[in-house]
């Protein structure tokens, strides 16, 4: 095993919040590895970061009419943030809008450039003559040629899940001015992915050999490679992202991926000058001793074993100072929800931020190393994570601890006894303590974590039963000895399990740790040092404290509530309908009614009962936020044509502004509520009266 480990988790998008799929994907499987390599005293730089191009981002600044900079600017701070009260142990996180990171992206494309590695293709593309710009993809929108969609983007139809190119779609407008786009000329500068493919199978093969890959990965990665490789262009039409200094290339930027997977370098280079070791960074990246592993989710492999290697090769053709290539890419599947994806728009899961407001990290981190997608996708549940956190880590981890400290404080005074005589009983838990630590590494290096739980779970397991046997609090009144002897062992085994446990759980660890009064933290042991009884006799122990608290079935039930869309049990009572004076007909027509077409809708965070909703009125775009969401799901809505009350004044509800009124049917009985829609085919905008 190398001694020096270079581990990067993939950068998330400052485009939105992180969710409980993003953290078992990459995020905690790497932050597991990580700690435990540091357990085991190797020399490790741990990297992370936010992504802050491509298109999505300038997608959202021009929907909510701020600047790129100002979306990446708000998520990177709330993702960081989620990240440390996790507990992510990121030696660094970065940002790729950082000078240091353009400077990096820039040295790669320009040093290919130079070489002539790069070509030049002319093609037609999409160009906006209203806003007079070149249109990515997805800011073509049109009809999908396969399943007829009205709304499909231009590089994939949501509905029939085609990939596809702009030029494909039937009616492209653009989506930034509405306009028909025009076909006009442009030239992107192409990487020859081709030309790496024979040396790519060959690096895969020599790293499957000696550091296993996962078959999941490995079947992806052939699949590309059975397609042949194309060339892929790394510029694009935009102007948020890595600026092109390059004659013609005014207007254009990296593609987002180019730039990204080089964030990992440019972090680690911030990192390195950041803790005063400028050159520190070349350690890691460049010297071939350095063992490097790259944590991401599924949907990154082609980027992460393909496309990055194959820039690495690009650039080691010719230069002295050689980076070293991933030895391996641990990609996860996915992590479903409640047997559904996630889905912000649907309102499907939960992110990481609101879930720390309502239980601590340790538990969550617990039951999603528990049921990891290592091997194929996995679900969270909330039943399943209360049962978890309640009847393993509760009733099993810390119930061992406890009942092991809290009799050590009553029966000894909170001193360590001196063992005795050793029995058959106790010669099977030292045996178990000094089996474990191998067995889990074993594990934990074949980016088994869910198995390495297990190892040392059974060893919890085991100890809890070993106090069963042992019956200490007979063995206090019949042989004090024997059972010195059992609370010696116990507390040597609660030792040990706080620092195995510590990559799991390692802010309950460390509050072991404190409970048993030693020296130091969790964090600084060794790894091997849990295979043995360390704490000698004597040793004064600290306070008990609860280490994990059971969740009640209420407060499970209000988050499925929250988080599932599921409908709450209609209210029973009936009530009256209170009938209003009369109106003239003028009375009437001071209510403008008139048609609208939904485009757009989502939940309102942290909101049970709001949508938000875009509709199109007539040529007009608006924004209607609707109590609706306990009665249909977005997707429900999308595309449908509604009445909407048109000159009620603007209002804010949950913050979010809301510009007239959606006409909806409701029964007061059941609850029930049916949003008002045009009996046929009728343009938005069209006055209803
Ligand atoms: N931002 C995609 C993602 O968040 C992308 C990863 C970049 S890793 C260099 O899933
Ligand atoms: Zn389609």
């Amino acid at each position: 095993m190398a001694e020096r480990i270079l581990v990067t988790a993939a950068l998330p998008y400052a485009n939105g919040q992180i969710h409980l799929g993003h953290l078992a994907g990459a995020y905690l499987p790497s932050d597991i590895y990580v700690r435990f390599q540091r357990l085991k005293g190797r020399e490790v730089v741990f990297i992370c970061g936010s992504d802050e191009h491509g298109v999505p981002i300038t997608l959202t600044a021009d929907k909510e009419g701020i600047t790129p900079q100002a979306v990446v600017d708000r998520y990177h701070a709330m993702n960081k943030a989620a990240f440390e009260k996790f507990g992510m142990s990121f030696d660094n996180y970065s940002r790729t809008s950082l000078p240091l990171h353009h400077r990096t992206a820039l040295e790669f494309f320009l040093d290919f450039h130079k070489r002539g590695i790069l070509k030049e293709k002319k093609e037609q593309q999409f160009f906006d003559p209203k806003a007079n710009m070149f249109l990515p993809d997805r800011y073509v929108e049109g009809t999908c040629p396969v399943c007829s969609n009205p709304e499909a983007r231009g590089d994939q139809c949501e509905r029939c899940g085609s990939y596809l190119n702009p030029t494909e779609l039937i009616n492209p407008k653009s989506k930034i001015s509405g306009e028909v786009p025009v076909l006009r000329e442009t030239s992107h500068l192409y990487f020859p992915l081709g030309e790496y493919q024979k040396k790519l199978e060959s690096y895969i093969d020599i790293r499957n050999k000696r550091d296993r890959w996962k078959d999941n990965v490995l079947k992806y990665c052939q699949s590309w490679f059975k397609d042949g490789l194309q060339d892929r262009a790394v510029t694009r039409d935009l102007d948020w992202g890595v600026k092109i200094p390059l004659p013609g290339y005014e207007s254009k930027v990296l593609y987002v991926w180019f730039d990204a997977v080089l964030g990992y370098i440019s972090s680690t280079k911030e990192w390195s000058e950041r803790t005063g070791k400028p050159d520190e960074w070349k350690k890691f990246w460049q010297d071939e001793s350095t063992k490097y592993v790259a944590f991401i989710g599924k949907d990154n492999v082609v980027f992460h074993c393909i496309v990055f290697p194959a820039m690495l090769m690009a650039w080691n053709e010719t230069h002295q100072q050689k980076y070293v290539l991933p030895e391996n890419v641990p990609a996860n599947e996915f992590l479903n929800f409640e047997g559904q994806k996630f889905s912000k728009s649907r309102g499907i899961g939960i992110d990481v931020q609101d879930f720390l407001e309502r239980f601590p990290a340790d538990p969550l981190r617990y039951y999603l190393a528990s049921s990891l997608p290592e091997y194929r996708d996995s679900d969270f549940y909330w039943r399943d994570f209360q049962a978890k956190n309640n009847n393993e880590l509760a009733d099993i981890l810390g119930n061992f601890v406890n009942r092991t400290l809290a009799f050590a404080g009553k029966t000894f005074n909170g001193v360590v006894p001196e063992r005795g005589d050793i029995t058959s009983l106790d010669r099977t838990i030292l045996d178990a303590l000094n089996a474990t630590p191998t067995a889990a590494q074993k594990c934990f290096e074949e980016y088994r974590f869910r198995d390495a739980l297990l190892e040392i779970m059974n060893l919890a397991r085991a100890a809890n039963k070993y106090f069963n046997d042992s019956e200490p609090w007979k063995t206090a009144k019949s042989d004090a000895s024997r059972c010195a002897t059992t609370i010696n062992v116990s507390i040597q085994v609660a030792r040990s399990l706080a620092v195995l446990m510590f990559p799991f759980v390692p802010s309950s660890c460390e509050k072991i740790w404190r409970m048993l009064a030693l020296e130091g933290k969790a964090a600084e042991q060794s790894w091997d040092s849990a295979g043995s009884a360390v704490i000698p006799p004597g040793h004064k122990l600290g306070t008990t404290e609860i280490l994990f608290t059971k969740i009640e079935d209420d407060v499970i039930e209000q988050a499925i509530r929250e988080t599932t869309n599921q409908q709450p049990a209609p209210s029973a009572t009936p009530k009256q309908v209170e009938e209003k004076p009369s109106i003239t007909i003028d009375d009437f027509k001071k209510v403008e009614l008139r048609v609208a077409k939904i485009l757009e809708c989502e939940p309102v965070p942290k909101s049970e009962k709001l949508l938000k909703l875009q509709v199109e009125v007539g040529t007009e775009r608006r924004q209607i936020v609707a109590g609706i969401a306990k009665h249909y799901k977005p997707e429900d809505l999308i595309g449908k044509s509604v009445v909407v009350v048109y000159n009620l004044q603007p209002a804010k509800l949950m913050g979010q502004e809301s510009k007239g009124m959606i006409l909806a049917a409701s029964s007061d009985d059941d609850g029930k509520l049916f949003v008002v829609s045009p009996l046929g085919e009728i343009a938005s905008g069209s006055v209803v009266r």
